[in-house]
């Protein structure tokens, strides 16, 4: 496949120039499996790996390639696997808090267009957690789009009333409502995926991601297991991978996340909760925290019911767990940082103490 129809516009070529070398190539990352990487390019799928040197140095594991990355890799004789020795920078991403104490971020995956977010109406329908997943997009700069998956498991009033309850939050982006089994809205569904652009599902476990793309590409090509009777599902999907769909556009399909912790920064939130921060823009202080200070602007729409209360709650809520986690992650950069000063004065010392006669 030509570059271009995987995605590669004028804002890569401008950024790939540095990697650009004879011997080298660039191709997109389609799958990821621990060490194991696919890569897609003119030459076709190829497996590769990352060399020895770009694994030692990376700062951090987000530095490593994920799927929808474009990198830099080097063929090596037929039949061994190609060697990806860089990352370009990425135009959007979809990260999240690595699961437990830690504060590093986990790449899910890179270069999205649109990421719809799936809920199922059935036992997944949940608005704190759709304000998280809208975090997530409007953090990486990903445009989000709603599905109401599984709508043959509830009435047409049931549905008709999750979808006001999504306008009534303030949440302006698109509802897709469908469901796998009967077919219903995979036309429209289809419709609005585009060629040469790349989209991805995230979402609970069970919602059905995995069978919408399934669906799409007609068959059984991804993996996905049968549930008990009521629609909850088991975790299944582990590896994240891409597909091109007939008509060309890209579907990149991601494990359920199981934590639902902290999916963003400060900025993401801001960004999600866009009629909070028109109102703040007005408070007497510039670092107003909207809680008790007088002159907040916020805290008069609230009285004046511009705002409403549920909405002001999830937005402190995330807005403090953001601010938690940005400033845990300024905390431990410079612990990092004094520690390796203190590992350079120890190597220092006992390089002296080897020169002494
Ligand atoms: N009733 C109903 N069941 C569905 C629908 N879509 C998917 N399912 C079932 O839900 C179960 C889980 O579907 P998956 O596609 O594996 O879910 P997933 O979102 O990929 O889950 P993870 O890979 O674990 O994140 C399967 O048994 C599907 O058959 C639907 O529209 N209606
Ligand atoms: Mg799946
Ligand atoms: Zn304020």
């Amino acid at each position: 496949m030509e570059l271009a129809s995987l995605g590669f516009d004028g804002w890569f070529e401008e950024r790939a120039a540095p990697f650009r070398q004879e011997g080298y190539a660039i191709a997109r990352v389609t799958a990821v499996d621990r060490d194991a990487f696919l890569v897609r390019n003119q030459l076709g799928e190829l497996q590769a790996e990352l060399a020895g040197r770009l694994r030692f140095t990376v700062q951090s594991a987000v530095d490593l390639p994920c799927v929808g990355d474009w990198v830099c890799v080097r063929l090596t004789p037929p039949g061994g696997p190609a060697i990806i020795h860089g990352v370009l920078p990425r135009k959007t991403f979809l990260r999240r808090k690595r699961p437990g104490k830690s504060v590093d971020f986990q790449m899910i995956a890179a270069n999205i267009d649109v990421a719809f977010i799936v809920q199922g109406c059935q036992y997944d329908f949940n608005l704190p957690r759709l304000d998280r997943y809208l975090v997530m997009t409007n953090d990486g700069r990903i445009e989000p789009r709603i599905v109401l998956s599984k709508m043959d498991l509830v009435s047409g009033d049931e549905l008709r009333r999750q979808m006001d309850e999504i306008r009534n939050n303030g949440i302006s982006a698109g509802i897709l409502p469908l469901s796998n089994s009967t077919g219903i809205g995979l036309r429209a569904f289809r419709e609005c995926l585009e060629p040469g652009r790349t989209y991805c599902l995230i979402g609970s476990s069970g919602v059905g991601k995995t069978t919408l793309i399934n669906r799409l590409m007609g068959g059984e090509a991804l993996e996905t297991r049968s549930v008990s009777g009521t629609g909850e599902g088991t975790h299944t999907t582990a590896r994240r991978q891409l597909v091109v769909l007939d008509g060309g556009a890209m579907l990149i399909d991601t494990p359920g996340m199981r934590e639902l912790g902290l999916l963003g920064t400060g900025k993401g939130v801001d960004a999600t909760f866009g009629e909070v921060g028109g109102h703040s823009a007005l408070c007497r202080f510039a670092d107003c925290t909207h809680t008790r200070e007088p002159g907040c602007a916020v805290l008069a729409a609230l009285d004046a019911g511009e705002l409403s209360e549920d909405r002001y709650q999830s937005y402190l809520k995330l807005r403090q767990e953001a601010e938690y986690h940005d400033m845990s992650r300024v905390e431990k950069r410079r612990k990092d940082r004094a520690f390796g000063r203190y590992v350079k004065t120890v190597k220092k010392d006992l390089k002296g103490r080897h020169n002494r006669p």
